[in-house]
């Protein structure tokens, strides 16, 4: 069975658009692989982080997951600080990464931008995100667009290990789908969602309640015009709330247009709305219901061991292909 892998960082609650793009796709994937899905705790540590808040960020991530429909019975559910190979492997793939591919890396750009002093951390976090994927043998990894790029540099860090020392790792593919990988920032239709933005009304997080949800889509940025039709460029706002529309509703971008034809954007947000919050409401509730009622730290520690059986495997696979063990 093909091996999934997949990560979300609890650098705060997550988005609609991480829902879309990624975790909605990790929940329908676990019934067809054999599924190992993070919380990359460590990545999350890029950017300045207070330790209390990741602590609870991290357990508010586990309960997102179970809520969502990751089932610890089919799934491997796990914190990556808790595996301590994931550390191990980057450094050793540290030392087959060069400064100027990860210097190309879009992400880092965009985080690194008109600030004074930049962790070496957040420039070197796609070849620890490479080793995440590696050690578990992944064939497939579904994401959100943005990380396209940094598969594919996970991607030439493994073919450039295998050419070096044999084949010794599984070269993995990105899954990005078609709709949804990049659900756009409500205030700023030409930006992606972010969990981490400082402005509220940019996203919608998971634990938003029906009546923050209404107020967020009701002023989110449209664009000029009447017309309610997809055409991302020239109306990313109106495509952004279609796009969220449909995957929410199950209703194709045709029947959408059909139905919104000669209707005005008001009319176009309120039924966005109603559909987010049907989608949300029931996830939201259940995050609270297992927070109370479930062991989560028994659940990560279980993850965790299943995962350590199969990641100190690779791992000691790499270090005697590359002389150290
Ligand atoms: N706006 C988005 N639309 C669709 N998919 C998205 N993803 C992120 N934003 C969108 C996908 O969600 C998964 C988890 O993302 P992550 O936590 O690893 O970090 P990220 O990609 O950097 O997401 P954020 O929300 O923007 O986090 P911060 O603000 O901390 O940087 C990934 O598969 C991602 O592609």
């Amino acid at each position: 069975m093909a091996r999934v892998f997949s990560g979300i960082q609890p650098s705060g609650v997550i988005t609609l658009g991480n829902y879309l793009g990624a975790l909605q796709h990790f929940v329908a994937r676990q019934y067809e692989h054999e599924a190992f899905y993070c919380i990359v705790d460590l990545h999350a540590l890029t950017l300045p982080k207070d330790p209390a808040v990741l602590r609870e960020q991290v357990k508010i991530l586990a309960a997102v997951y179970l809520a969502a429909g990751i089932d610890p019975q089919r799934a491997t559910l796990f914190v990556q600080s808790q595996v301590p190979e994931h550390s191990e492997l980057a450094w050793l793939l540290q030392c087959m990464s060069y400064l100027g591919e990860l210097s190309r890396m879009v992400q880092f750009k965009e985080k690194a931008e008109g600030k004074d002093s930049v962790a070496v951390g957040l420039y070197t976090y796609p070849v620890l995100q490479a080793a995440d994927i590696l050690l578990y043998d992944t064939s497939l990894v579904p994401v959100g667009e943005d990380q396209r790029q940094h598969i594919e540099l996970c991607r030439d860090i493994a073919l450039r290990f295998n050419q070096r020392f044999g084949d010794v790792f599984v070269v993995p593919e990105h899954q990005v789908a078609k709709l949804g990988a990049r659900i756009m920032s409500l205030d700023e239709p030409t930006k992606k969602m972010s969990k981490s933005n400082p402005v509220p009304a940019s996203y919608i997080s998971l634990l938003d309640t029906p009546e923050q949800i209404q107020k967020k889509i009701m002023r989110a940025v449209t664009d000029v015009g009447s017309e309610i039709k997809y055409d991302p460029e020239h109306k990313p706002g109106v495509s952004n709330l279609l796009v969220i529309n449909s995957l929410s509703s199950g209703r194709s971008m045709a029947v959408l247009e059909e139905i919104f034809a000669g209707r005005g954007y008001g009319d176009l947000k309120k039924d966005t709305a109603s559909v987010v919050i049907a989608v949300l409401e029931p996830i939201r509730r259940e995050v609270y219901n297992i927070l109370q009622s479930t062991d989560l730290d028994a659940v990560l520690a279980e993850g965790a061991a299943k995962a350590r059986a199969v990641a100190s495997v690779t791992l000691r696979r790499v270090q005697e292909a590359m002389g150290v063990r």
